[in-house]
């Protein structure tokens, strides 16, 4: 009940923050992309998005967070834009209690993303596999809308749901992202690199692009280049950084 009414306060203020984390293409060694994280500092210290989450989602603030974050991220990406910076596309993260099902709040993202002044090619949706389940089957025209209109959609943690293969067919994904739990460890285990090697030659033949996650060495770079992955994410390249501090390190890298 505390976190609920400081959350929906903190709402209210627009006083979340979202940080930004560079992807970067290993084809030519650029960033061409961003995930956008909620951050809430609250009384001075941060509580994670696995705490508030949750809370958003119990007493239906999931929709005003997910309509805060989109609104930033657009922003940001104008920001971006007036300091000449490389187009990149941001990543925004979609929960299942994003997506309710009366309430077609993807109707309301275009809308925002259109209000902003934002090309829809520039924002993608990072959904779980929960959102393709069979029981969740309107939710997939709700993602067709939003492909239609040019935004992307990645399937985000691949490889820890227990849902069934076949939405891959059935559900055109543009980017799959392997878990963190897989790359973590790329370097001492065989059955990782099989695993990640295999997530690849799948993501390959279904025309899908690869995002590994949560690289930390340039060990685990080197075996997912060689692997023919096509983006890294992780702090190895850089933490999740603030706002004000994105421009910057994507001028520095440049
Ligand atoms: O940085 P990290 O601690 O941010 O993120 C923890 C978890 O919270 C991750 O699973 C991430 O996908 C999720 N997350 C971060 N930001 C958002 C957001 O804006 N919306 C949703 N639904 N999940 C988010
Ligand atoms: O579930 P999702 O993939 O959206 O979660 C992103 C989470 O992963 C965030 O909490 C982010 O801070 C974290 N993260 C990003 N890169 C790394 C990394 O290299 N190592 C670790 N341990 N966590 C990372
Ligand atoms: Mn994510
Ligand atoms: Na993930």
């Amino acid at each position: 009940m505390y976190l609920k009414n400081a959350l929906t306060k903190a709402l209210q203020e627009g006083a979340l923050e979202v940080y930004y984390q560079p992807i970067v293409d290993l084809h030519n060694r650029q960033i061409e992309k961003c995930e956008a994280l909620v951050r809430w500092q609250h009384e001075g210290k941060f509580i994670s998005p696995m705490e508030f989450i949750p809370v958003a989602e119990e007493f239906q603030l999931a929709k005003d967070l997910g309509q805060l974050v989109l609104e930033k991220t657009c922003r940001q990406l104008q920001a971006l834009d007036n300091a000449q910076c490389r187009p990149i596309t941001i990543a925004v993260n979609r929960s299942v209690a994003e997506f309710p099902k009366a309430k077609r709040s993807h109707e309301d993202w275009l809308e925002i993303i259109r209000e902003q002044g934002i090309n829809a090619d520039r924002i993608s949706f990072e959904i779980t596999e929960s959102i393709l389940a069979p029981e969740n089957s309107e939710f997939t025209d709700y993602l067709s809308t939003l492909k239609k209109a040019g935004c992307t959609i990645s399937l985000d943690d691949f490889g820890t749901g227990y849902s069934s293969l076949s939405y891959l067919r059935t559900f055109p994904i543009d980017n799959l992202k392997i878990d963190r739990s897989f790359v973590s460890d790329l370097e001492e285990d065989e059955e990782a690199l099989t695993l990640v090697s295999t997530i690849i030659a799948m993501a390959k033949a279904l025309g899908m692009k690869t995002i590994a996650e949560g690289v930390e060495t340039r060990g685990q770079l080197q075996l997912l280049e060689e692997l023919g992955c096509d983006y890294i994410q992780g702090f190895f390249f850089s933490r999740p950084l603030p706002e004000d501090k994105l421009v910057d390190y994507l001028q520095a890298f440049d």
